[in-house]
């Protein structure tokens, strides 16, 4: 605990130290001091206290837009990546990764089922179809449940709240180098009743190229679609239905099998309510269903060798999350309880090779 309360005081003063020179060289351009150290730029997703870290993951950001979670972790400070493959790397924060980094999409943790980690929790994200990011850095909060000793990562769509009737779009299309090509769409219609929203995406690219001009097999491909229906009978009250649904693909230079499959089935439920009257200022509950139906193998993708194999392993996560919020003048009181089970299951085969 020391040592990260160390860490991060240390890049505070870092930024307390480079800030004033790079303020008075902006202010004053033909300043030469020769005192003065040359201005620095930090380019990084700014923290909103020092453990909270918000971001928007639909703002650009360089070099291109992530595809997936963990592409978009790794910018932020702490955070770094194991590389696996062209896309679907691992999150890690600062040293910790795996189940001790607790991710949630929508309020609901997605297991992945392979034991390799070919399928993190973020592979499973496209960051752009999503809202708003935050990441809780350190155990300090309880209230996303447990298996949060690195962290807390939360990936949330907002809810929609049209005044009147009315519609928005957002699509983007992103073109690349080695046939990256992305598509993103958003759009949501409603009125003061509720609302409908759909968000989905494709993302691919090819094997990356070495300097030798050979094939290094990197190549992916990816989708997701997601449906939310919303209910707003008055401002203080919100019920959602969540119904998405994705799968993708990947090659690995690294492995001695494929992902041939990273299927994904979410239902969600979500149920807000504001402003009840008295000390009781909140009440939301959430209840959600993820399945993730991996498929890896060493013949769909790659030439096939003498003995095939391939592994199917799935995982169900079913959960549920209630949370009561008390307010007074001076003090606040967050009540909850949370509840998850999950199913892992392993089926593989092998055999000689067609
Ligand atoms: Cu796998």
């Amino acid at each position: 605990m020391s040592r990260y309360t160390a860490a991060s005081s240390t890049s505070i003063l870092l930024c307390g130290a480079l800030l004033p020179p790079f303020a008075q060289a902006l202010g004053n351009p033909h300043h030469t001091d020769e005192h003065m150290l040359h201005p620095t730029v930090i380019t990084a997703v700014a923290p909103s206290s020092p453990l909270t870290v918000e971001a928007d993951p639909k703002a650009p950001r360089q070099p291109v837009p992530a595809s997936d979670g963990a592409d978009y972790l790794k910018t932020i400070p702490g955070f770094a990546a194991i590389r696996n493959g062209g896309s679907n790397g691992d999150p890690v924060l600062r040293g910790l990764f795996g189940s001790r980094l607790n991710i949630l999409t929508n309020g609901g943790q997605i297991l992945g089922a392979c034991p390799g980690r070919m399928d993190a929790p973020t592979s499973y994200i496209s960051p752009q179809t999503y809202d708003r990011l935050t990441v809780i850095k350190g155990p300090q909060s309880v209230q996303w449940g447990p298996g949060a000793s690195a962290g807390t990562v939360l990936f949330e769509r907002e809810p929609e709240r049209f005044g009147t009737l009315g519609s928005r779009v957002q699509a983007s299309v992103l073109a690349g180098s080695r046939g990256r090509l992305d598509k993103t769409l958003d759009a949501a219609a409603g009125g003061a009743r509720g609302y409908l929203r759909f968000t989905g995406n494709t993302s691919q690219s090819d094997d990356y190229r070495a300097g030798h001009g050979g094939h290094v097999p990197s190549r992916w491909y990816k989708w997701n679609g997601e449906v939310a229906a919303g209910f707003t009978p008055d401002t203080d009250t919100l019920l959602a239905l969540t119904v998405g649904k994705g799968d993708g693909l990947a090659r690995y230079a690294g492995r001695g099998m494929d992902g041939a499959q990273f299927r994904r089935e979410t239902l969600g439920l979500r149920f807000e309510r504001y402003n009840l009257g008295g000390a009781l200022a909140a009440v939301e509950a959430r209840l959600y269903y993820n399945y993730a139906d991996h498929l890896m193998d060493n013949y769909s993708l790659r030439r096939p060798p003498a003995m095939a194999m391939a592994s199917n392993p799935d995982r169900r996560t079913l959960g549920a999350r209630l949370k009561a919020t008390w307010q007074w003048s001076d003090w606040e009181l967050v009540s909850g309880l949370d509840a998850q089970a999950n199913e892992h299951r392993k089926r593989s085969a092998m055999g000689e090779g067609a």
